[in-house]
């Protein structure tokens, strides 16, 4: 049995702040929005927000650019607001944890400023500069071969001082040097700033690419029609990195009662995980994998193409959360449970149907699956709505994020070589960071009750029906449905403490489970099919006291189940 904790059991949302709700008319969800919304959130049964930056930032990647740590950005708010913010969440009894990018900074941060002016600033080295090298023709060339994750060298020149700067993701986001001691101290500083202010606890972005490999070899050549090589083996979970993780909670985390999560996204081997989230390294409390968010997404070598799909099989998906669900669970493995978050499409058009039909019964499906998992388990907002990705008309205009709009362009640039730019759309409309960017739907008024002005991005079609103030209304809704669910998920800790044991005997459409916690068990069906499909229970073990206890077509509470048929074949409906 694992050991209890409360960040184990809490249910945490996640707000994307630019998109949830404009408490003044400026198109721009803020945060005294997000005050105005703390009861909804406290009604649908949330412990815990985590907010997607909102530190002073130009916004080049929606504020994963930070321009100073220590202050709010002027279209979000001020530090009035948040400390008013941070009240409003601890008198309701919840808890704030904020968004830490430490990988990078902005270019627009002090720190860059001063490391960019000359190669004899003190801050010189608090950023990974490295001189050009030179081809046989004597042309300049990037310092080595790495490909950014948004696409194009990882390496910006800059004239200034006639050197390359490392930048893994856009050129605004240079990456920090973590080898510097100064520059760790800065980060556990500001850190130490906000949790003196309050906040109870972190999502590190990108925690796994702190430490680069020795030297920063060229990466192997992957893909040899481009001439950027994706480096990931060279730069995700370097030689440093447990050191640096260990360090951070000597520092700062052992200090206070934290909630801590890494997103560890560019791991693969589930070793590598081992020391972020094994209670005997002291370092974080679980991380972000990304595997099961990986399933619909194409591969090339040992990185993702983001913007593409690729069908994916039950097998593959059952596969990955099984493998989560009993890893290293006797040493204390803790896991995170999420299927959406502000870097991939609505969970209802991937792993559901979001078609009229069968949107709001798959969404309640998958929602189940949620709150069935042992983890702490994460909401994005607009989840526990169904909502569900933008239309295939829209334009590339609608797409306001970077990494699609420089995936597009560089597309287009290749045009003449016969790219299908409808193609391109078709990938997009997929799996596009933005379709989890749109305004929150609060109700069927003009924007989604969004903003009185016009919002800084277009609002999804279907909110006259799918908003807010129609699911309070409607106890059938996937809103309803949702709050039903996470009450039920906490008054039954073998939910969230209790063993899991795959029993889906390689069905092709059904995902089956029990979760057992001393004299407790679960039994969880899913349908991922919409039509009827005939499941059949193991005929050695014994059904016959599993009760009903919460189904997405309703009214069956307290059967029995199974046992009316007389046998062991049970009759799951479309999506059930
Ligand atoms: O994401 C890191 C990351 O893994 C993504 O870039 C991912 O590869 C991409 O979204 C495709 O799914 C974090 C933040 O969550 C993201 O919003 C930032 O853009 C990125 O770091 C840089 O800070
Ligand atoms: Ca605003």
């Amino acid at each position: 049995v694992p050991s209890r904790a409360w960040w184990k059991e809490a249910t945490i949302y996640q707000i994307f702040p630019i998109s949830f709700f404009d408490s003044n008319g400026d198109g721009i969800g803020d945060l005294n929005g997000i005050y105005a919304k703390l009861d909804y959130l406290k009604d649908l049964g949330v412990d815990v927000l985590w907010l997607s930056p909102i530190y002073r930032s130009p916004l080049a990647d929606m504020g994963y650019d930070i321009s100073d740590f220590r202050d709010i950005d002027p279209r979000y708010g001020t530090l009035a607001d948040w400390d008013n913010l941070l009240s409003g969440v601890h008198e309701r009894g919840m808890k704030l944890m904020m968004d830490l990018v430490v990988n990078h900074t902005s270019d627009e941060h002090q720190w860059f400023l001063d490391s960019r002016s000359s190669k004899s600033d003190p801050k010189r080295d608090w950023y990974i500069w490295r001189p050009p090298r030179y081809d046989d023709d004597g042309n300049r060339q990037p310092p080595n071969n790495w490909r950014s994750v948004f696409q194009g060298s990882a390496w910006e020149y800059d004239e200034i001082t006639e050197e390359y700067y490392l930048h893994l993701f856009v050129s605004k986001q240079p990456d920090l040097n973590w080898e510097n001691a100064d520059v760790r101290d800065a980060v556990w500083d500001f850190m130490q700033f906000w949790t003196d202010r309050g906040c109870d606890g972190f999502r590190l972005d990108v925690i796994d690419l702190l430490s680069k490999a020795e030297g920063l070899p060229d990466a192997p050549i992957t893909s040899p029609d481009e001439v950027y090589q994706p480096a990931v083996i060279h730069y995700a979970n370097g030689p440093k990195i447990h050191e640096y993780i260990k360090e951070m909670d000597k520092k700062v985390l052992s200090k206070y009662d934290l909630i801590t999560v890494g997103e560890a996204s560019f791991t693969q081997k589930m070793s590598e995980f081992d020391g972020y989230v094994l209670p005997s390294n002291n370092e974080l409390n679980m991380v972000f994998h990304f595997q099961l968010m990986d399933v619909d997404f194409p591969k090339e070598g040992n990185s993702r193409l983001p913007l593409k799909h690729k069908d994916w099989t039950l097998a593959e998906f059952r596969q990955v959360v099984v493998k989560w669900q009993n890893y290293k669970r006797e040493e204390g493995f803790w896991n995170t449970v999420y299927i959406e978050n502000h870097d991939h499409a609505r969970s209802v058009t991937r792993f559901g149907d979001d078609s009229e039909e069968w949107r709001a019964k798959s969404a309640k499906m998958l929602a189940i699956l949620e709150i069935s998992q042992s983890g702490t388990l994460y909401i994005y907002q607009g989840q526990e709505l169904g909502l569900k990705n933008l239309p295939r008309t829209w334009g590339i205009e609608e797409y306001k994020d970077i990494a699609s709009q420089i995936y597009y362009k560089k597309k287009k640039l290749l045009i003449d070589e016969a790219v299908d730019m409808s193609d391109i759309l078709d990938g997009f409309q997929r799996n596009a960071r933005d379709h989890a960017r749109v305004p929150m739907q609060w109700n069927s008024s003009a924007h989604a009750g969004f903003t009185s002005g016009e919002p800084w991005m277009r609002v999804n079609e279907d909110y006259q029906t799918w908003n807010v103030a129609a699911q309070l209304k409607d106890n059938d809704s996937v809103h309803s449905f949702w709050k039903h669910a996470l009450n039920l998920r906490k008054a039954h800790e073998v939910l969230i403490y209790g063993d899991f044991s795959d029993i889906s005997n390689s069905h092709e459409e059904v995902f089956a489970y029990i979760r057992t916690l001393e004299n407790s068990s679960a039994l969880v069906l899913l349908n991922f099919k919409k039509t009827d499909v005939i499941f059949s229970l193991d005929s050695k073990s014994d059904w016959t006291g599993f009760r009903h206890v919460l189904g997405n077509y309703g009214g069956d509470e307290g059967d029995e189940i199974g046992v009316a048929s007389g046998s062991n074949d049970i009759r799951l409906r479309g999506f059930e």
